[in-house]
């Protein structure tokens, strides 16, 4: 089999590719690990950027998404029974986007088979060839059966777990990590939100988050221990601790329910460099992670997509090889700005093993900070709404 752009991986990031070449005529093969349903059952982001919503119109699969997400103007902060606003508004006008990623990875295979594109299920034994020279091809088998695909270029858009940054020698590979002592455990129950904007609850008892998908889903998280398992904790117990971690009058609001999915997701900065190795370029959770606490893991892919889908354009269309050939350094630019909110949002809203008195009154200072000072209120909205791609 032949193709342009042999994208490993069937997650938002090779999806939006791939939506996104074809709207150029640019063809393209995903090939996806697991089933359509199994990508779907995933419950992760819940917050879309600008940047990600414009993408989504250029792909020709934002219907949906403006017609059943939320915009969101602001967002609260709380220590305590304190509780304080960023207004998004404010201090840049733009709004982000309350929609899952479940729902926005729905839409982009919806479009996928409405297009015919195609995709390729339970693949298994992915190996990258030639990705260092003008003929990459991918090996892979279904069911037992070996296939091959010749391409121009390979999107390794396979996750942290996938092959494609393996595939980049170690030699070439530099990577950089910070491992948080701490998880998230995270419940989905249809029950109406405890608040119409979401709550980053900061407590000695550790963080917590209150989210939502829509009016009667409800997504919430509390800070756990790494050693903690989803069946630990009684959805009793869940909600017993959450309402000791917010303030009194939104725990008083608080309505609790049967979880419908219960999962705990462990806290990890990640960089590689460079995203690009010849032919093979690197998007999303494959070349980086953040911590979710700034809600930038989905946003960030979407944003190396805009990079790689342009540099591909400007090959295909202008026989140029400017925009792939600045992607690394463009995507890494922005990746690195998302990874130092993140991880400054996290060391703000969390509490550590090993923290001092004294790192207390500091996060207790950069709160009351943040909290009193619009300059630092309009750098947090600027960072949380999205920075410029
Ligand atoms: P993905 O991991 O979503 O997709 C990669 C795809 O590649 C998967 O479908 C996988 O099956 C497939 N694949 C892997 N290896 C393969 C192979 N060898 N061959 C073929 N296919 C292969 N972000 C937030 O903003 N808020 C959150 O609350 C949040 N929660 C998260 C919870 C968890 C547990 C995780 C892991 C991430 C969370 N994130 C969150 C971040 C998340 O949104 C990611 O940034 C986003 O899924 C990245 O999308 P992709 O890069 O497409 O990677
Ligand atoms: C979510 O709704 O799942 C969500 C929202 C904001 C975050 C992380 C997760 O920062």
């Amino acid at each position: 089999m032949k193709t342009q752009v042999a994208i490993i991986g069937g997650g938002p990031s090779g999806l939006l590719l791939a939506q996104l070449l074809h709207t150029r005529g640019i063809d393209s093969v995903v090939l996806e690990r697991k089933t359509k349903d199994y990508v779907l059952s995933r419950i992760r982001a819940g917050v879309l950027e600008q940047g990600l919503i414009k993408l989504m119109q250029e792909a020709g699969c934002a219907t949906r998404l403006h017609a059943e997400g939320i915009p969101h103007d602001g967002t609260l902060i709380s220590y305590g029974d304190e509780m304080f606003r960023i207004d998004f508004t404010e201090h840049t006008g733009t709004p982000v986007m309350v929609y899952g990623q479940t729902e926005v990875t729905r839409d982009l295979y919806e479009a996928r088979e409405k297009t015919g594109g195609k995709i390729e299920f339970n693949v298994e034994d992915v190996v990258i060839h030639g990705a260092d020279t003008d003929t990459p091809h991918v090996y892979y088998t279904v069911d037992g059966t070996a296939h091959r695909l010749d391409c121009d270029f390979v999107a390794g858009c396979d996750g942290f777990h996938g092959v494609s940054r393996q595939t980049i020698p170690l030699d070439v590979r530099k990577e950089y990590e910070k491992i948080y002592p701490f998880g998230w455990l995270g419940i989905l129950s249809e029950t109406p939100p405890v608040n119409h904007e979401l709550i980053y609850a900061n407590s000695p008892r550790g963080f917590a988050l209150c989210s939502m998908r829509n009016e009667n889903l409800s997504r919430y998280y509390i800070q756990c221990s790494l050693s903690d398992k989803p069946e630990d904790w009684t959805d009793e117990a869940f909600w017993q601790e959450l309402k000791r971690r917010i303030p009194a009058d939104q725990a008083a609001n608080l309505v609790t329910g049967p979880s419908i999915e219960k999962s705990i997701a462990p806290l990890r900065s990640f960089v590689t460099e460079p995203m690009r190795w010849g032919r093979l370029f690197l998007c999303g959770d494959a070349a980086h992670i953040v911590p979710p606490t700034g809600a930038k893991g989905l946003n960030t892919a979407a944003s190396d997509v805009h990079y790689l889908y342009n540099g591909l354009r400007d090959f295909y269309e202008n026989n140029s090889t400017e925009g792939i050939d600045t992607y690394s350094q463009k995507a890494l630019a922005r990746v690195w700005k998302a990874e130092r909110f993140s991880w400054w949002f996290s060391s703000l809203m969390h509490t550590y093993p090993d923290q001092s008195e004294f790192d207390l009154k500091m996060q207790v200072a950069e709160i009351e900070f943040l909290r009193s000072n619009k300059a630092a209120q309009k750098s947090m909205a600027e960072n949380y709404i999205g920075l410029p791609y």
